[in-house]
């Protein structure tokens, strides 16, 4: 009896571990990729008129992504069209771009032009 849980207990613990390692391997995956849902990496708010981080340093080939937690529709427009722009951005609604040429690009929403951020894009 006193074995049969002590292997139960090991069964338990060694699934836990074997959960646990792909949960890791899962995470870790999700870090590197910078794609999909759920990530919270290079996440840009858009709160109160204003862009939230006003700049964000990303790496080359990385995905940025606004949210507009506003009532007001927002967009986001490349100065110098150096990416495409969205379209008006509904409470909620997300708008994402992936940049690989390194540099620094500022953008605006057209809507309300003082409303202005910057991406710097490292190799
Ligand atoms: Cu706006």
């Amino acid at each position: 009896m006193i074995t049969f849980i002590r292997k139960n207990k090991r069964a338990i613990l060694l699934t836990a571990l074997v959960v646990l390692n792909f949960c890791l391997a899962a995470f870790g995956n999700d870090m590197t990729n910078g794609a999909g849902g759920g990530n919270t990496k290079n996440k840009i708010e858009i709160k109160d008129f204003m862009f939230s981080p006003p700049t964000i340093t990303v790496k080359s080939g990385e995905t940025i992504t606004w949210i507009n937690r506003d009532e007001e529709p927002h967009t986001i427009v490349s100065v110098g069209k150096k990416f495409p722009k969205s379209s008006a951005l509904d409470t909620d609604q997300e708008f994402s771009i992936t940049v690989s040429a390194p540099g620094t690009y500022e953008y605006f929403c057209s809507v309300h032009p003082k409303m202005t951020g910057i991406i710097v894009v490292e190799e």
